[in-house]
This record gives structure tokens, sequence and C-alpha cells, in this order.
């Protein structure tokens, strides 16, 4: 018998949601539970497409709305074969980013939403999409945002309007796979919701894996 394949879990948030804490307890947590875990971060810097979109993030150099949204689909596609390969192998692969953010602050920029879905048409569906959420208040008493673009409150919230666009949009094409979790708590408050989501994700009987935008 073939053994079932991984489960796709992908996490979203905005600035300050404690996202990449959350999900590095969740890659702990998995594999002390004894599973296979990747974890794959988008946008993936250690690629030649991942190299222009950091130097592009850190402001050292200057692109055209539109193409910086191509280059990070483009790093997506790029990693979508090893996540594909994975995840028939067994192994559960968790996304920190997606195309949802893709979607989120390239439509926060003004490109019309319709061109932002276009390019990750067909890239793997995921099976659950933890989107943490912040109330402003509670981000501004956490730490100072960072130098990077986009790391501004102004832009921040234009991209939390954008984010619900989005859920709107997967909701209606995929139905209900994205969750949103208050990450207001304690770290530990907020991964117990992060676990519960994880873990009925997992012992749900998931389907072949689905495309995206599809
Ligand atoms: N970002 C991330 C985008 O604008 N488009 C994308 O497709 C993705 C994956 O890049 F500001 C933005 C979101 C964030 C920055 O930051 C990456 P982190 O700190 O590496 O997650």
């Amino acid at each position: 018998m073939m053994a079932p394949r991984g489960a796709f879990i992908v996490f979203e948030g905005l600035d300050r949601s404690g996202k990449t804490t959350q999900v590095q307890r969740l890659v702990q947590r998995l594999e002390a539970d004894g599973r296979a875990v990747r974890l794959q971060k988008f946008p993936d810097r250690t690629t030649s497409i991942g190299r222009m979109i950091d130097s592009y993030l850190q402001t050292k150099s200057d692109l055209d709305d539109r193409a910086i949204h191509l280059l990070f689909s483009a790093n997506r596609w790029e990693c979508a074969n090893a996540i594909e390969r994975d995840l028939a192998q067994g192994v559960t692969v968790i996304a920190d980013r997606y195309g949802f953010s893709g979607i989120a602050f390239s439509a926060a920029k003004g490109l019309p939403f319709s061109f932002c879905l276009q390019p990750d048409t067909g890239l793997p569906l995921p099976d659950s999409v933890i989107y943490l959420t912040v109330n402003p208040e509670v981000a501004a008493s956490r730490a100072a945002y960072g130098l990077e673009r986009y790391e501004t409150k102004d832009i921040q919230t234009r991209v939390r309007e954008r984010f619900d666009e989005v859920a709107n949009e997967v909701q209606r094409r995929h139905g209900n796979i994205w969750h949103t979790i208050d990450a207001s708590g304690s770290v530990d408050d907020v991964q117990e919701k992060v676990w519960a989501a994880v873990t009925s994700t997992l012992n749900a009987d998931f389907p072949s894996m689905g495309r995206l935008w599809m």
C-alpha cells in the first residue's frame, strides 16, 4: 500500500503576529510527534530569484510592481516540484508565507486582484491556511517594525484589508481551508490554537492534492 501523502500547511500573517515563532514551535512539535516535516520559507531567499527579491525587500534595488510580483510567484514555482515530491513521500510541508501574501501585498500597492492571482494559478493547493492576525493596538505594543520595505503601519493596515479579500476568495474557490487565528494572546495560548487547527487538518482524510485557483 502507498504511504498516505503529507499535508501541506501554509502560515500567513501580519507583521508582529508572531508567525515565525509559531511556525518554529509547530515544526518542533510535529517532529517530536514522530512526523517527517519540512519547513519552506517564502520568499526563499537562497535561490537566484530569491536573491533579487531579497535585494528589493532591503531597498537595495527597485523594481516595477508587476515585475517584483512575478518574481515572488516565480520563486514559488521554482520550489513547487520539491513541495509536491515531499508531499507524495509522506512529508508534512509547512510554508511560512505563500501566494496569499503575494496577493495581499501587491494588491495593497494597487495592482488589480485578478492580475495578482493569475501567475500562481496551478501551484500546489494547501490543505490548510493558518492566518495569524493581531489587532492594531496589540501590534503597536509589540517590538518596533523592522527596516525592510513594507514594514510600516500604513502598509500593514492596507495589507490587513487585502488579506480579508483573499480569505473570501479562498473560501469561494476552495471551501473551508482558511483558519483565522487571533494571535493577540501569549505564545503558548496561540500555539494551542495553532495546534488544534493543524491536528484537525492532519486527522482529516485529505483528498489528492489540488491546484491553487483552479
Ligand atoms: N511578500 C512575501 C510579498 O510581497 N509577496 C510575496 O509573494 C511574499 C511571499 O515580502 F513583507 C512580502 C511580505 C513581507 C516580505 O518578509 C517577506 P518575511 O519577513 O521574510 O516573511
